[in-house]
C-alpha cells in the first residue's frame, strides 16, 4: 500500500524537521507532502532544504493569498493521488500528532477493517491535553454538538489526525470540498458519513504544541456550529 503523509504548515519553521524525522522513522516507507502556504517564516525554504537529501519528502507551495487549513488539505489530497497514494494520511506539523500511531491506521484499511481512521482521543488510550475548564467545556460542547448536529457517531469528531483509503477520498468528491478554514474537518466526516464509509477510531494520545503560533480562536470555533448546521439542512454535497 502506497502511504502519502499530507502535512498542512503556516509558520511551521520550528517544527517541520522534527516531525519529518519522526514520520521517516514511524513509516519508512511513506512519503511526506508538506502543503505550504507560503508561510512568512519561510517553512518552505526549510522543507526545500531538508529535501535536497530526502527523496520521499515533497512540496506543495501554495500562495498566500488563497492560504487556509482546508483548501491546503484539499489540495493535498489530490495531490496525493496523483503520486499514486493507495492510503493518505493528514496531520498538523505542531508535533501535536505523533507519527507513531500512523502504522496502526494504515492496517485497520490495508486490512478492509476501514475506509477512514479518525485518530481518537476520547476512546481507552487515547488521551487529550488538560486544558483549562472554559476550553474542555467549549471543547465538549463542541464535539456534542456536531455529533447531534451531523447525525456522527465518532467519538472524537474534530481530530485532525486521519487516514483515507484512496476509494474513500473518491468517493467523498475530494476536489469538491469547499471549507477553507479549519472546519474542513467536519466537512469532510460528514461526507464520510454521507457516502456510508466505514469509519473506525485509533486511540491517540495528542500532545500539545510547544513552538509556534496558534491559529484557531475560540470565536471562530462558536462560528462553526453554526456552519455545521448550515451542511446538515443543506443540499446533498455528493449529489
Ligand atoms: N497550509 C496551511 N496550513 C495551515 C494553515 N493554518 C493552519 N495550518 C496548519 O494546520 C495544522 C493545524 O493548525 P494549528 O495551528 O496547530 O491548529 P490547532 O491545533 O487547532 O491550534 P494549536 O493549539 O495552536 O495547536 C498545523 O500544521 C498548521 O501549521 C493555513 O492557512 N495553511
Ligand atoms: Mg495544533
Amino acid at each position: 500500500m502506497k502511504t502519502v503523509i499530507v502535512v498542512p504548515t503556516y509558520n511551521e519553521s520550528a517544527n517541520i524537521a522534527a516531525l519529518v524525522k519522526l514520520i521517516h522513522k514511524s513509516v519508512p516507507a511513506a512519503q511526506v507532502l508538506v502543503v505550504d502556504d507560503s508561510s512568512p517564516d519561510k517553512t518552505y525554504e526549510v522543507v526545500k532544504g531538508i529535501m535536497k537529501k530526502d527523496k520521499k519528502l515533497h512540496l506543495l507551495k501554495r500562495p498566500r493569498e488563497i492560504k487556509g487549513r482546508g483548501w491546503a488539505g484539499r489540495d493535498g489530497f489530490v495531490q496525493a493521488l496523483k503520486m499514486g497514494a493507495d492510503v493518505v494520511v493528514e496531520m498538523d506539523a505542531d508535533l501535536s500528532h505523533q507519527p507513531k500511531y500512523i502504522p496502526a491506521f494504515i492496517k485497520l484499511i490495508a486490512s478492509g477493517q476501514a475506509d477512514v481512521v479518525l485518530g481518537s482521543r476520547y476512546m481507552p488510550g487515547g488521551k487529550d491535553i488538560d486544558r483549562p475548564f472554559y476550553r474542555q467545556m467549549t471543547s465538549n460542547f463542541a464535539k456534542n454538538y456536531l455529533k447531534l448536529v451531523l447525525g456522527l457517531k465518532a467519538q472524537d469528531p474534530t481530530s485532525g489526525f486521519r487516514a483515507y483509503s484512496k476509494d474513500a477520498l473518491n468517493r467523498i468528491k475530494v476536489k469538491t470540498l469547499t471549507a477553507r478554514d479549519p472546519f474542513t474537518v467536519s466537512e469532510i466526516l460528514y461526507r464520510c458519513y454521507r457516502a456510508k464509509l466505514n469509519i473506525k477510531e485509533s486511540p491517540i494520545v495528542f500532545i500539545d504544541r510547544t513552538q509556534g503560533e496558534s491559529k484557531l480562536q475560540i470565536t471562530t470555533l462558536l462560528k462553526y456550529l453554526a456552519r455545521a448546521l448550515a451542511l446538515r439542512l443543506g443540499p446533498n454535497p455528493l449529489a
